[in-house]
């Protein structure tokens, strides 16, 4: 099954245009920060593939999401808070994580990232274990990157999902490079033959409309959860950005080209000025969380102090 790119169906609504516009001024924001020597450690912007979480966002509202090192997005479609994200990277009061965690170490509630590759896998399927065993109706979404599927961990945790039949939703945020490396030079045969393998559903997105990615996996999401059937779903994206910041091996021409086809261009190109004025709106909004929050005092953390609840 493929959602392919050719006929936006219809426009995003005014909520999800926010979301999507949110994630991109925030991601743009991080970058200028860091060449201005404002933000410490590291980032990894989801500058291109904002569109994934917010298709899903409102089909997995109550469920477990896993996210990985390219997880503002997944954070801020879930949660609508840069002040609170912007906060942990920058180590101020109100940070999510009391700014312990940083960028790629979050949680908050049935949400947590993680900076290792794989490492969220077998997570996942515990998690989609006691997901089954309790009946609770939920699931478990875990995002990864495609070279993440070098990591072995990730076949021992399909495995296990397809031998014990949990409800563990992989989004593979396959956007043909890892750090440097172009997938092609380093992924032998498929993810959907290697979902196949273990008998397990796949299903490729294509496209970046988000009202039309959001039902084609509305039914593919309940089947997860309601039939216990662990599904792989690959987003075939682009990464137009840098791996972290500054970092960026591609020639100019190739990465040209990925922002030609960017769903932002494409959006206004076809909404026009409404857009191009809620995504002023949006981006100013952004720039006011940053300056109010860098002028915030350090967060401060107490052992044992403040964990968020839990689920
Ligand atoms: C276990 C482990 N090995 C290596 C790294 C360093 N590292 C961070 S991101 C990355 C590349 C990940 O590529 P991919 O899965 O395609 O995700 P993308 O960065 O393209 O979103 C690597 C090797 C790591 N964080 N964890
Ligand atoms: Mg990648």
């Amino acid at each position: 099954m493929t959602a392919g790119t050719a006929r936006p169906v219809r426009a995003p609504d005014a909520a999800d245009l926010e979301s999507l516009v949110a994630i991109r001024h925030f991601e743009l924001l991080l970058l200028r920060l860091f060449s201005e020597g404002r933000l410490n450690g590291t980032t990894h912007t989801c500058l291109g593939q904002e569109y994934i979480p917010v298709a899903l966002a409102p089909l997995l509202a109550d469920d477990f999401v896993l996210s990985n090192h390219r997880g503002h997005g997944h954070y801020l479609a879930r949660f609508r808070d840069p002040a609170g994200l912007l906060a942990e990277i920058m180590g101020r009061a109100g940070a999510v994580c009391s700014g312990v965690g940083g960028s790629q170490h979050l949680r908050r509630e049935r949400f947590l990232s993680t900076g290792v590759q794989g490492q969220s896998l077998p997570v996942a399927v515990g998690m989609g274990l006691h997901c089954k065993r309790t009946g609770d109706g939920r699931l478990v979404a875990v995002h990864t990157g495609d070279g993440t599927w070098g990591e072995g961990a990730v076949y021992e945790a399909l495995n296990m999902a397809a031998l014990w039949r949990v409800p563990v939703l992989v989004v593979v945020e396959h956007n043909g490079i890892a750090q440097s490396t172009p997938t092609h030079l380093q992924m032998a045969g498929s993810l959907r033959d290697r979902a196949a393998a273990f008998g397990i559903d796949f299903l490729e997105v294509t496209g970046h409309d988000v009202p039309e990615i959001r039902a084609r996996l509305a039914p593919v999401v309940r089947r997860v959860r309601e039939e216990h059937r662990p599904t792989v779903v690959q987003f075939t994206t682009r990464r137009l950005g840098p791996h972290s910041k500054g970092d960026d091996t591609r020639d100019g021409e190739e990465v040209a080209a990925l922002w030609a086809a960017d769903w932002h261009q494409e959006l206004t190109a076809r909404l026009g000025a409404p857009f191009r004025e809620l995504d002023a709106r949006v981006r100013a909004e952004i720039e006011r969380v940053a300056r109010e929050v860098e002028a915030r005092p350090p967060a401060t953390w107490t052992a044992g102090a403040g964990a968020p609840a839990d689920p």
